[in-house]
């Protein structure tokens, strides 16, 4: 049986911004006006198949209360991405960010952030310009940005799965069993190939993984009369 991708996920931003809004919307497609702070922090499992792989994810949502950053920083260790956001309409909510990034990364080194802008139902009240985010984006180590609504549900399980694709680019033992299937491939036709076949398909294999992997690869052969090898090589 496939080996399953766990993977810990946890929100961050400041109170009122609609973390547990976007996490209840995800779970279970509902949504309430009623504000309801977050004491501490809460749990949730949730299994999500995507690009073919089997995922469960462990949700940590954060309260955002000044009082609870402390946990944040021993929580996320071991976490494998991370969904800070802030309010459209609210800029305000942004000021702070540099220092949820510093606990984030203390804990988790390289852990890849999703931005994410909430309440896109708002319209007028939005006072959000895409310039800052390309500002954020030189300044801090955010990888991309959603903009959501949990209250229409507008992009709320796009945006989940734009920091699964992350995770899974990143994740080591994807990529290494990912590694041992394009091998594989690569065995399989070189062993039963003339050389000319072999160099339309190693142009393939290489534009397929420089499409789905986030790794540098290179590609060495060697040959002799009769057998072509090659393999792929993470540097
Ligand atoms: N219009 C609109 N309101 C939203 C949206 N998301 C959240 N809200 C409202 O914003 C308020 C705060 O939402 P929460 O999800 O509780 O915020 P939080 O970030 O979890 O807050 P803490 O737990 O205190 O950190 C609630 O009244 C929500 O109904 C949205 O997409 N659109
Ligand atoms: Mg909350």
């Amino acid at each position: 049986m496939a080996k399953k991708n766990v993977f810990k996920i946890i929100t961050a931003g400041d109170g009122d911004v609609g973390k547990s809004a976007l996490i209840q919307r995800y779970l279970e497609n509902t949504f309430t006006d009623k504000s309801q702070q977050t004491i501490g922090v809460d749990f949730w499992l949730k299994d999500h198949q995507i690009d073919g792989e089997d995922c469960t994810l462990q949700i940590w949502d954060f309260g955002g209360g000044e009082r609870f950053k402390f946990l944040l920083g021993s929580y996320v260790v071991g976490a494998a991405g991370a969904l800070l956001l802030f309010d459209l309409t609210r800029p305000e909510t942004l000021n702070g960010i540099n220092e949820w990034i510093e606990i984030l990364h203390k804990g988790a080194p390289n852990l890849p952030i999703l931005l994410i802008g909430t309440k896109s139902d708002l319209g007028d009240k939005i006072k959000f310009q895409d310039e800052t985010f390309h500002k954020i984006q030189e300044a801090y180590d955010i990888f991309d940005l959603c903009k959501v609504s949990s209250k229409t549900g507008e992009n709320v399980s796009e945006a989940i799965e734009v920091l699964l694709k992350k995770i899974l680019k990143k994740d080591y033992q994807h990529l290494l069993r990912k590694k041992q299937e394009l091998n594989y491939v690569i065995d399989s036709f070189i062993n039963s190939s003339t050389s000319g076949y072999f160099v339309i398909q190693v142009e393939e294999i290489l534009n397929f993984i420089k499409i789905n992997y986030d790794i540098e690869f290179s590609l060495i052969c060697s040959s002799n009369s009769l057998v072509l090898r090659g393999s792929l090589a993470i540097r």
